[in-house]
């Protein structure tokens, strides 16, 4: 695994093409100037891109302007535009690539996250994951197939069960629920909409760094 710091996953913003009616570098660019601490490229669902070569297009941009704040970038699932981009790291979800597979095809110095909704998926990802990615914490409708919201208390559960692997939250995360969320063991935040649909998404995105800064003090 990837000596991977934890304070990555304060927060961590997910988003692409139809995440927003605007370009989505322009969109990425304002959320990491707004202090997201990792970025992961999620080009999935209707109003995708599908063309290989668009999307690789798309991921070597967004990299390098990742690059330049010194911000992770992170490719969602797919483990080919990973390795073309020569992405920081890989997401993958229970339905996605075998995390011992996804883990020998990316190597050992990247990142891997690995979502997980209930205790035992938590346990047997903890073996390859560098970080989890824990929800639905609430109602979304970012992801067309997410399943129950599982709430903070899910997170608790974890950490009182023995997982000590980095562990960010996801899932219809705001401004407003967010406290509560770290305050149950998770040491960030995954959002989409709270910056991908909010009016300023610098705003958006600082506002959200100073909650995790007021928990993490
Ligand atoms: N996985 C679980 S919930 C979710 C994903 C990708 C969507 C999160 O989006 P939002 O807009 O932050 O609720
Ligand atoms: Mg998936």
């Amino acid at each position: 695994m990837s000596q991977f710091a934890k304070e990555r996953l304060a927060v961590y913003f997910i988003a692409g093409t139809q995440n927003t009616d605007r370009p989505l570098p322009e969109l990425v660019f304002e959320a990491l100037r707004g202090g997201v601490t990792m970025f992961q490229l999620r080009e999935k669902g209707e109003g995708s891109l599908h063309n290989e070569n668009e999307r690789l297009k798309l991921a070597l941009e967004l990299k390098e302007l990742c690059a330049s704040f010194h911000v992770p970038f992170i490719v969602n699932d797919d483990v080919e535009l990973a390795l073309a981009s020569d992405a920081d790291g890989l997401h993958i979800g229970q339905d996605d690539t075998d995390p011992a597979e996804a883990r020998g095809r990316i190597g050992s110095d990247k990142i891997l996250g690995i979502s997980a909704r209930t205790l035992a998926e938590a346990q047997s990802a903890s073996a390859v994951a560098d970080y989890l990615g824990v929800g639905p914490m609430f109602a979304t409708s970012s992801k067309d197939d997410a399943e129950t919201p599982v709430g903070p208390e899910r997170i608790q559960e974890m950490r009182n069960a023995g997982i000590t692997l980095p562990i960010t939250a996801i899932g219809g995360i705001t401004l407003n629920n967010a406290e509560p969320i770290l305050a149950a063991g998770a040491d960030g935040v995954s959002v989409i909409s709270a910056v991908s649909a909010a009016e300023n998404a610098e705003a958006a995105a600082s506002e959200l760094l100073s909650v995790y800064r007021s928990v993490n003090r």
